[in-house]
């Protein structure tokens, strides 16, 4: 039966039980190769000239699933998964850009992300730079001949600004460039980048996809033609894909994403009003926040605002770690997205690779402190906050 709805393509896409055994769960093809019934059959495999597996680093059947359904619920013709969310940029940014080429980035990244652009700078001569993205004109004039992508994350880590996709995605048009977008922090059930003309999306899937805290993963969506060319060259050769049992995890853990991303939000609200009102708080970063300076273009492309806050304590670096080391339920720890409430410090945790003058630029400063809002009780979350806070 062809589904539409985002509820039932995350329980059902890619998986047929008929095709195996009648077995609800489906099953872990914990191969590294595939049998050939004759050295014909091999070659025509390797040719491309019959489909069939081959060896699992080029494709495997519980990986594929995987593959189809986040293709689904990105509304995307080809998905990839990778062996970590970084390898999903990586191939993605090694594979679009050569020696000579600059790339366009959004005003802030992930640490990692940020490291791997420097990375490409020294050792490839392929030029970056981070831009607002919030006026038309201004993107214009930051593309250069050289420019052969356009990297966002939106909502940015750990600031939580915003960039306007479709906006970005119209400018792009019009130079023949692609946007790629990392969407970890909305996941598909909130933004969709595709359906507002952005060409890749990839997520860290350690996330919210994963949910549990279990699994590190990468996954990304685009076209067919564009999807299959990194498959062949970056993804293959460089060679970061995911394992069986973690595609398996995944395709668990998604089965429940729009229900866990309603809990996240409405916890995720319900705190960020709290904070901003607490007098030991300096600034909160939710765009779910009335007061927040994107709260139009959150209520624009997104459906809702998401299980991360940012948030400035007043004070400094050590009165920051003071608070972090007073709570009791919320656990010191990066990575975002599981069940359990984590906060960490991205000044020297997330972000700690970032130069402290590219840091501040990009807004974080050493008060401030990133609550990826667990599915717990609201009310024993912000208890926990609160004897914290109160405690300064
Ligand atoms: C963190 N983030 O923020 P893998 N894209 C975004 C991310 O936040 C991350 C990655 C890619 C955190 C990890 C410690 C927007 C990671 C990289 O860790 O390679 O799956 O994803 O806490």
């Amino acid at each position: 039966m062809d589904t539409k709805r985002f509820e039932t393509d995350v329980i059902h896409k890619g998986y047929n039980a008929e095709q195996h055994n009648g077995s609800l769960a489906p099953p872990i093809f914990q191969t590294s190769t595939f049998v050939f019934d004759s050295a014909e059959t091999g070659a025509a495999r390797f040719a491309g000239e019959q489909e069939g597996y081959i060896y699992s680093r080029l494709s495997n059947p519980t990986v594929a699933m995987l593959e189809e359904r986040i293709a689904a619920m990105e509304k995307g013709e080809k998905g990839l998964a990778f062996g970590s969310g970084m390898a999903a940029v990586s191939a993605i940014l090694l594979g679009l850009t050569k020696t000579g080429d600059h790339i366009l980035c959004s005003e802030g990244v992930y640490g990692c992300t940020f490291g791997l652009l420097q990375l490409m700078e020294e050792k490839y001569h392929i030029t970056h730079n981070f831009h607002s993205m919030n006026d038309e004109d201004s993107i214009r004039s930051a593309i250069n001949d050289h420019t052969t992508v356009i990297y966002i994350e939106s909502p940015i880590n750990p600031t939580m600004k915003l960039v306007d996709l479709s906006m970005v995605a119209r400018i792009a048009k019009e130079f023949n460039i692609p946007v790629v977008v990392d969407n970890t922090f909305s996941s598909p059930y909130l933004q969709r980048p595709l359906e507002l003309g952005c060409d890749i999306v990839l997520h860290s899937a350690t996330k919210y996809l994963c949910g549990h805290g279990d699994v590190i993963g990468g996954l990304a969506v685009g076209k067919q033609e564009l999807m299959s060319h990194l498959a062949m060259t970056t993804q293959k050769d460089i060679g970061g894909v995911m394992s069986p049992f973690d595609a398996w995890l995944l395709l668990r853990g998604i089965k429940t994403l729009p229900v866990r991303m309603d809990r996240h939000c409405d916890n995720a609200k319900k705190l960020a009003d709290l904070l901003k009102k607490h007098p030991a708080v300096n600034r909160v970063l939710y765009p779910g926040d009335s007061d927040f300076p994107q709260y139009e273009l959150a209520n624009k492309q997104m459906l809702n605002a998401g299980g991360l806050i940012s948030f400035e304590i007043k004070g400094d670096k050590v009165v920051a770690q003071k608070f972090m080391n007073a709570l009791r339920l919320i656990k010191i720890a990066v990575s975002l997205g599981d069940a359990e409430t984590l906060i960490q410090h991205p000044a020297t945790m997330t972000h700690a690779v970032v130069p402290e003058e590219n840091r501040l630029q990009m807004g974080i400063s050493d008060q401030l402190l990133r609550l990826s809002v667990g599915l717990e009780a609201w009310e024993d979350i912000w208890g926990d906050i609160e004897q914290s806070l109160d405690s300064l």
